[in-house]
């Protein structure tokens, strides 16, 4: 099944995004670090038109240490771009990014004047908990759930900082499936756009081939080199999760997969290397 998602809202949501951007010193775009390539939104380099950037790698609780390492340094050789690593949860860790701010915009210190800056990305990729922790107030809504964030919100960080907060951007179309898949396996789409299924059994496939002991530590299972459907079924054996019959609950047993997967319970997962 192919996978696209751009409702309405997010139309709407771009077409204010372009608007804004042109009172906006700092884009603060935050990617999530399982995924930096897939949850780069390519609208927004266009948009962005040359205004600098801090690329943001979020929920690196999450990712795999090492993969995150490789990819700041494959970032890094951009030239209007910093980036960081960080879990927009942990207030020691999004410290930095004020004075990144300040960094990227010298033109704008000095009595009277403030750095404005637009926190963007993806939907669900941790920007209202970002302005949250920088804010050290729970203010903007957040939930673990696509397009929680309706409209745009600007919140004043501290005297010469403000911060604009966004919905959460797709694209009207998700060329590469293969990120669309990883996409909807990290939370990025909403549940309804896609068969859970399909997306399980991805997500199944891809710790089989890279992270083959976490996946088997995590369920008990005997053989990871079987086929994924096989392994969701194993997985729904061990935890249970069988119907009348002894037959597996297959949807109860990919569910739980992802959510353990989104939950970083199967343990720090990349899905994407740098180039
Ligand atoms: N483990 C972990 N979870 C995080 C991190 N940052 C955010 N989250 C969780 O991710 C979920 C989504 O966070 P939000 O801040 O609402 O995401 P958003 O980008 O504002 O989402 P939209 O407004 O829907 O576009 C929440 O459950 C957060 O607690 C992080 O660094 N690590
Ligand atoms: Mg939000």
């Amino acid at each position: 099944m192919t996978i696209n998602w751009f409702p309405g809202h997010m139309n709407k949501a771009r077409r204010e995004l372009a608007k804004a951007l042109a009172r906006i010193d700092v884009v603060i775009e935050v990617l999530d670090a399982r995924l930096p390539r897939s949850s780069q939104n390519p609208m927004l380099n266009d948009l962005r038109a040359g205004k600098p950037c801090i690329a943001v790698l979020n929920r690196r609780d999450l990712a795999d240490p090492l993969v995150t390492a490789a990819w700041l340094r494959a970032l890094e050789r951009d030239d209007d771009t910093l980036s960081l690593a960080i879990s927009a949860t942990r207030p020691g860790s999004v410290r930095g990014i004020p004075k990144l701010c300040h960094k990227l915009a010298p033109h704008r210190r000095g009595p009277g004047k403030t750095v404005r800056c637009m926190v963007v990305g993806i939907p669900n990729v941790g920007k209202s908990t970002l302005i949250n922790t920088l804010l050290g107030r729970s203010i903007a809504k957040v939930a673990d759930r696509p397009a929680v964030t309706k409209s745009q919100q600007r919140f004043q960080l501290d005297r010469d900082i403000s911060l604009a907060d966004t919905p959460g951007v797709l694209w009207p179309k998700l060329e590469d499936q293969e990120g669309a898949y990883r996409l909807a396996a990290t939370g990025a789409i909403r549940e309804t756009a896609f068969e859970f299924m399909d997306v399980a059994t991805y997500a199944a496939r891809f710790l089989a081939e890279h992270y083959p002991s976490l996946l088997q530590a995590r369920f008990k299972l005997d053989d990871v080199s079987q086929e994924p459907r096989r392994l969701i079924e194993e997985i729904g054996r061990r935890r249970g999760f069988l119907q009348r019959g002894g037959v597996v609950d297959l949807e109860r047993a990919g569910e739980t997969l992802l959510r353990e997967l989104r939950a970083g319970k199967i343990g720090r997962i990349s899905f994407e290397q740098p180039p």
